[in-house]
């Protein structure tokens, strides 16, 4: 669903309509988002791997193979944004947020001890993230954790399992949050995740 086998990448089909996750994300802030970021890292990643080794390779792979090379910098830099942006669209939905239940919801109190730790967590993750980027939610060695990375980076580069997570990114929620970025974090939590996607990522 995330991962693509190989080049040339496409930007993928959205789970819902780009205006489905009004009033939170405005169809506005969707369409530059999606149509016009995300297509970029997908356009631009084709150009960079067409006739070298990397056009035969997944994206997962492109990630994993350029990661910490800086001679390859901008190939991982659209690859991980690519892979990024598709899993962030999976991570929300319309009439999401709210608690967690069944497997997801017991990992989380396993791991945290409360979903309210979660979300403490989660929620200072990303608004502490300076600048440009990421939080998310990952399985690592069995249990649940909050990351933060910079820029493009992914825990994916690392071999660890994406769970959820969150652009924060000033295009993610400029247009409709101007410089609140707790607020868009708190959006999020209350009416955007999608912890369905989340339990079957725990798989
Ligand atoms: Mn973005």
């Amino acid at each position: 669903m995330i991962n693509q086998p190989k080049a040339p990448f496409t930007l993928p089909q959205l789970p819902y309509a780009q205006n489905a996750l009004e009033p939170h994300m405005s169809a506005n802030t969707f369409s530059f988002h999606y149509g016009k970021h995300h297509n970029a890292y997908v356009t631009n990643l084709n150009k960079m791997v067409e006739g070298t080794d990397l056009a035969e390779k997944s994206l997962e792979e492109i990630i994993k193979i350029t990661a910490g090379d800086l001679s390859k910098a901008g190939i991982f830099n659209n690859a991980a944004q690519v892979y990024n942006h598709s899993f962030f669209w999976h991570s929300m939905k319309p009439n999401g947020g709210g608690g967690p239940t069944g497997k997801i919801a017991e990992k989380i109190n396993e791991s945290f001890g409360s979903f309210e730790k979660f979300k403490e967590e989660f929620k200072t993750a990303a608004a502490t993230q300076f600048g440009s980027g990421w939080a998310w939610l990952v399985l690592d060695n069995g249990s649940l954790k909050i990351e933060k990375t910079s820029n493009a980076d992914t825990p994916v580069a690392r071999g660890k399992k994406a769970i959820l997570t969150i652009d924060v990114w000033e295009h993610a929620y400029y247009l409709d949050f101007q410089n609140r970025r707790p607020d868009y974090i708190d959006t999020f939590l209350n009416n955007l995740v999608n912890w369905e996607f989340a339990e079957k990522c725990l798989i």
